[in-house]
Formats: C-alpha cells, sequence, structure tokens
C-alpha cells in the first residue's frame, strides 16, 4: 500500500508519519510525505529518527497523485478542497483531516470504533473525512453509553490544548509563557494563532464565533456527534475553550437519556469497550489529566474516561471526564484505523 501523507510536517502529518514507522498498517510500500515547497526534499524520516522507508519530501505542487493507493491529508481545508478530488479521481482513498467534506452527505464521517459500517461500500467520491478532534474523543466515549439507554442530550465543555493549533499553537504558548515569567505585560503578547495571549490563560473562542454567538469549534461539537452516532435530532450545546495546555484535549459532558441510569452501569459499559481507560470512583481510581496522558506512548493511543457520576437533580443525566491526545487518538490514529478498516475491505 502507497502512501501519500499530504501536510507531512505539521503536528499530525508528523504523527502518521511515526505511527506508520510504528507499524500500525502491514504491508506499507512507498511513503510519499508532500508539504510546501519550502521543505522539498527533507529527510523526515531521519528529522524524526524513524526507521520506516520514508520518501524525500515532495512539493505540493509537484505531487503525483498516479499510484498512490491512499492519501491522508492533514493541510488545512483549503488544500483538501482543491487537492483530495484530484487524488481520490486518481484511484487514492483520501482520508481527510479538514472540515472540508465532513458534513457532506456523500461523504462518510468516521470513527472505527463507532460507525464502521460506513465503510462497508467505497465511498462514493472516494474521500472519508476524519472528524474534529475533541469529536472524536466525545463520541467514542458516548458510543458505549447507548447500551444502558437512549442518549437524549448532551451538554459539553471541551478544554482544547495548544497543539490543536498546530505547530504555531505550540510555539505561541511557549513565546507567550517565557514572556510572562520572564516579565512582559501580557497585553503586549502580539494576538496570533489563538486571537489572545495563551499563557496562563484560557481563551473562550476556538474559531470565530457566527452571529449567534456560538464558535466554529462548538458548531462541530454539535453536528459531527450527530452524523457519527446516526442521530440527527441528537440535542447537543458545546462550549470550546483553548486553555495553556501543550497537548491533550479535555471535556467536561453531562449526558441525558430518556430514563434513569446508574454511574455503575455506565462504568460497566464503558469498562467492555476496547480502546478506553476508565476510571472508577474511588479516590485510589483517580482520573484522567492531559500531560500524563499524551506523556506515554501507550495512553495516549486510548481515550480516557473518568470523573463518571450521578447528576443529583436528574436521575437519568450523567457527568463524565474525557481527556485523549489530540494529535493521536483526535487526528492520525483515528485516519489511520480509518485506513487500516478499509484495508480489509474488498473494494481498497
Ligand atoms: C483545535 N479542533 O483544537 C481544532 C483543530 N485541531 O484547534
Amino acid at each position: 500500500m502507497d502512501i501519500a501523507v499530504i501536510g507531512a510536517t505539521g503536528v499530525v502529518g508528523r504523527e502518521c508519519l511515526a505511527l506508520l514507522d510504528g507499524g500500525i498498517l502491514p504491508d506499507v510500500g512507498r511513503v510519499v510525505p508532500v508539504a510546501s515547497a519550502a521543505s522539498a526534499g527533507r529527510d523526515l524520516g531521519a528529522e524524526q529518527g524513524l526507521d520506516l522507508k520514508i520518501e524525500p519530501v515532495v512539493a505540493l505542487e509537484d505531487v503525483d497523485p498516479a499510484g498512490v493507493d491512499v492519501a491522508i491529508f492533514s493541510a488545512g481545508a483549503p488544500i483538501s478542497t482543491r487537492l483530495a478530488p484530484v487524488f481520490a479521481a486518481a484511484g487514492a482513498l483520501v482520508v481527510d483531516n479538514s472540515s472540508a467534506f465532513r458534513m457532506d452527505d456523500d461523504v462518510p464521517l468516521v470513527v472505527p470504533q463507532v460507525n464502521p459500517q460506513m465503510l462497508e461500500a467505497r465511498p462514493a467520491r472516494g474521500i472519508v473525512a476524519n472528524p474534529n478532534c475533541s469529536t472524536i474523543q466525545l463520541v467514542r466515549a458516548l458510543h458505549p453509553l447507548r447500551a444502558i439507554g437512549e442518549i437524549d442530550r448532551v451538554i459539553v465543555s471541551s478544554y482544547q490544548s495548544a497543539s490543536g493549533g498546530g505547530l504555531r499553537g505550540l510555539e505561541e504558548l511557549a513565546d507567550t509563557t517565557r514572556a510572562l515569567l520572564d516579565g512582559a505585560d501580557p497585553a503586549a503578547a502580539r494576538p496570533g494563532k489563538f486571537g489572545q495571549p495563551l499563557a496562563f490563560n484560557l481563551i473562550p473562542e476556538i474559531g470565530l464565533r457566527d452571529a449567534d454567538g456560538h464558535s466554529h469549534e462548538e458548531r462541530k461539537l454539535r453536528r459531527e456527534p450527530r452524523k457519527i452516532l446516526g442521530m440527527p435530532g441528537l440535542r447537543v450545546a458545546a462550549t470550546a475553550v483553548r486553555v495553556a495546555v501543550v497537548n491533550g484535549h479535555s471535556e467536561a459532558v453531562h449526558v441525558s437519556f430518556t430514563a434513569p441510569v446508574s454511574p455503575d452501569d455506565a462504568l460497566a459499559a464503558l469498562r467492555d469497550t476496547p480502546g478506553l481507560r476508565v476510571y472508577g470512583n474511588d479516590p485510589a481510581d483517580g482520573y484522567p489529566m492531559p500531560q500524563p496522558v499524551c506523556a506515554s506512548p501507550t495512553e495516549r493511543r486510548l481515550v480516557h474516561v473518568g470523573r463518571v457520576r450521578a447528576d443529583e437533580d436528574d436521575p437519568c443525566a450523567l457527568w463524565l471526564w474525557v481527556v485523549a491526545d489530540n494529535l493521536t487518538v483526535g487526528a492520525a490514529l483515528n485516519a489511520l484505523e480509518i485506513v487500516s478498516l478499509a484495508a480489509g475491505k474488498s473494494w481498497l
């Protein structure tokens, strides 16, 4: 299987290469990293200390889609809009990490642990959309709970790390933190990737707000779970906050069901679900936090669910605390799990 990684020098592209190096897919042939012309010729394998044989970076304008079996896009919606159909037309299965196609009716939006049935047949346009990072961890925590009752409403507050803003986001957190520790005036910090200085701060806006006051990220958290769970009428209310965390998104999730539910039943359903790390309510069980989750090569490939507890004013509702590495679980790993799922189908 020859794979092109478009956006290979970005934070998600690098995770894709690292996962491929780790053997997430069998029978990998050529790995063609694609990036800007400024990166053409770079040896990302050597830069990242990978064993996998990776070809020198090809500039976006020079890439030849012919002969590519799979193309993973992590270069932003404009590039996906322009080039994903070109790769698909050349016969590649495109897995797109951008928001370009997620809500198109003829493009499946897939989390393999939740709606694998969406890949029983080759996607009509040859494109599969990878959901937004904060969506993936949310639906992987919600899906098992459908075994204990019918979900009626979800209220989610997300606490999203700087790495969600890519390399610029990471640089900005480091720069503004260093500046403040050196005594600089936070107001002097230039509003960059996040519009406000992030160090020691919270920014209640991810993606611009619309006329109704909802941010672009909050819209994703409302629309995407409905499509993935096949619940177009699911009521979802979201608040998305950028926080001064390097990597790892966290979510406080309030789930309402149509009938009474118990935290014990929820914990049992979650514990029966592969790919989840579940924390009980014994103080010794602890709770998930982004820093240790993302620091562990094994834990950063799981969705972590803790603080499962009753809503004391509503017997039909529960609280959850969900943490995951937004670059692996929330992007690169889900994309490659889609490829792995597709590889088992006759149509790839
Ligand atoms: C963010 N989910 O966290 C968006 C895109 N990665 O910035």
